[in-house]
C-alpha cells in the first residue's frame, strides 16, 4: 500500500473515539512491546480506549518500559482478552505479518470481523485482511515507523513515554544502531525522540546491564562449550536444549543476544541459534551481508522475518533438529561462502 494511501485511511480511521486493541507477537521482544506501546499511547492521546494485548510473557528487562503493567498477557489472562476483543471496534497489528505469530490468539483474532490495521517491517506481508498498511522492510524497526506516524501527526504529540518506548524499539532491533541501519532516516527519527525521552544513556542501560549472574554464565557456556564453528560453511551453530537451559535458571530473555556473538567472527557469515523450549526446536538466525536467513527460514523452518534475522520452529528432538540443519547447509555452501 502507498505511504500517501495508508496515511489517508488512518486518518479517517483515527478521526473518531473508537476501542482499540492493540497486539503484537508472540515471545515479543523490545521492538513488538516498544512499538505496540507507543502507538497506544498516541490513540489515547487522540480519544480513543485502548487495550495492548500480546500472546505470552515478555522478558523482563523491558518491564521498566512506561506503560508495560498495563500489557495483557493473552495465555494468563485469556478471557479478559478475549471479552475486550468482542468488544473493540478495531484492532492493529504490530511487528508481525503471519497469523501463526499471534500464536494462541491465532484463532480467535480469525473469527473477529472487524478493522484491522497492520504497522509491520518483516518481509512479505499479506495485504488483503487489513484496512490499511504501513509495511516497509528497509527499515530499523516496527517502531520507527510508528514514531514516523506520530511525528507525521505533529511532534506535539510525542511525549516522554511514547519516546522512550519507540527509542527502546528501535535500539533493540538494531542491537544499538550495530545492524537494519538503512540509512539517515532512523537517525534523524531518533534525533527527534532523544529531545523527548529522559536519557538515552539511561534507556540503554536499563535494556543492556539487566544481566542476572546465571544469563552471563550461560552465554560464556554458550559460546564456550556448545558453539560450533562449520569453517566449510562460514556457519556458526549454538545449541542449548532443556537440561542445560535448565542448569542456569534459565528465565525467558536469558538467550537474548546470544546468536550475535558468532557474527563478530569475520569469517562467519551465518549464525543460528537452536533452543529446546516446551517439547518445540526454536531457531533464531542471523546473518551478514546478501545471504538470507529469510529465506532459508521460510523454505525449511517454518519461518521468516528479515534478510539478516529471522526464525522458525520444528517439532522435532533437538538431535532431528541439529541433523536438518546440517543436511541444509551444503545446499547454501555457495550462497554462504559468496564475498
Ligand atoms: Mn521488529
Amino acid at each position: 500500500m502507498e505511504r500517501e494511501r495508508f496515511y489517508q485511511l488512518l486518518g479517517k480511521a483515527l478521526d473518531t473515539p473508537k476501542r482499540w486493541v492493540v497486539i503484537s507477537h508472540l515471545n515479543p521482544d523490545g521492538d513488538a512491546i516498544g512499538s505496540s506501546l507507543a502507538f497506544s499511547q498516541f490513540l489515547q492521546k487522540l480519544g480513543h480506549e485502548v487495550s495492548v494485548m500480546v500472546p505470552n510473557a515478555f522478558p523482563g528487562f523491558l518491564a521498566w518500559m512506561p506503560g508495560a503493567d498495563g500489557i495483557l498477557l493473552y495465555d494468563k489472562d485469556t478471557p479478559r482478552c478475549q471479552q475486550l476483543l468482542a468488544e473493540a471496534d478495531w484492532l492493529a497489528l504490530l511487528d508481525f505479518n503471519s497469523p501463526s505469530r499471534a500464536g494462541a490468539m491465532q484463532d480467535t483474532l480469525n473469527q473477529l470481523n472487524i478493522n484491522r490495521i497492520l504497522i509491520d517491517h518483516h518481509r512479505d506481508p499479506d495485504e488483503s485482511p487489513y484496512y490499511c498498511v504501513r509495511s516497509e522492510t528497509e527499515v530499523s524497526s516496527t517502531s520507527e515507523l510508528v514514531a514516523e506516524i506520530i511525528l507525521q501527526a505533529g511532534e506535539s504529540y510525542l511525549d516522554e513515554s511514547i519516546a522512550t518506548n519507540a527509542l527502546v524499539g528501535i535500539v533493540t532491533d538494531t542491537g544499538s544502531f550495530s545492524h537494519s541501519v538503512f540509512g539517515p532516516q532512523v537517525f534523524s527519527i531518533c534525533a527527534k525522540l532523544i529531545e523527548h525521552a529522559a536519557s538515552y544513556n539511561q534507556i540503554h542501560q536499563l535494556v543492556y546491564d539487566t544481566f542476572s549472574e546465571d544469563r552471563l554464565r550461560l552465554l560464556g557456556f554458550a559460546i564456550g562449550h556448545k558453539m560450533e564453528v562449520l569453517d566449510d560453511y562460514s556457519t556458526a551453530i549454538i545449541s542449548l536444549d532443556k537440561r542445560e537451559l535448565e542448569s542456569f535458571h534459565y528465565q525467558i530473555g536469558d538467550t537474548e543476544g546470544i546468536v550475535n556473538y558468532p557474527l563478530s567472527m569475520k569469517k562467519i557469515k551465518m549464525a543460528v541459534l537452536v533452543t529446546e523450549r516446551q517439547g518445540v526446536i526454536r531457531f533464531s538466525f542471523r546473518s551478514k551481508g546478501s545471504f538470507s536467513v529469510h529465506a532459508l527460514a521460510q523454505a525449511h523452518f517454518n519461518g521468516g522475518g528479515h534478510v539478516n534475522a529471522a526464525g522458525g520452529t520444528l517439532n522435532c528432538s533437538m538431535e532431528e533438529a541439529l541433523e536438518k540443519l546440517h543436511r541444509l547447509l551444503p545446499e547454501y555452501q555457495a550462497l554462504l561462502n559468496q564475498g
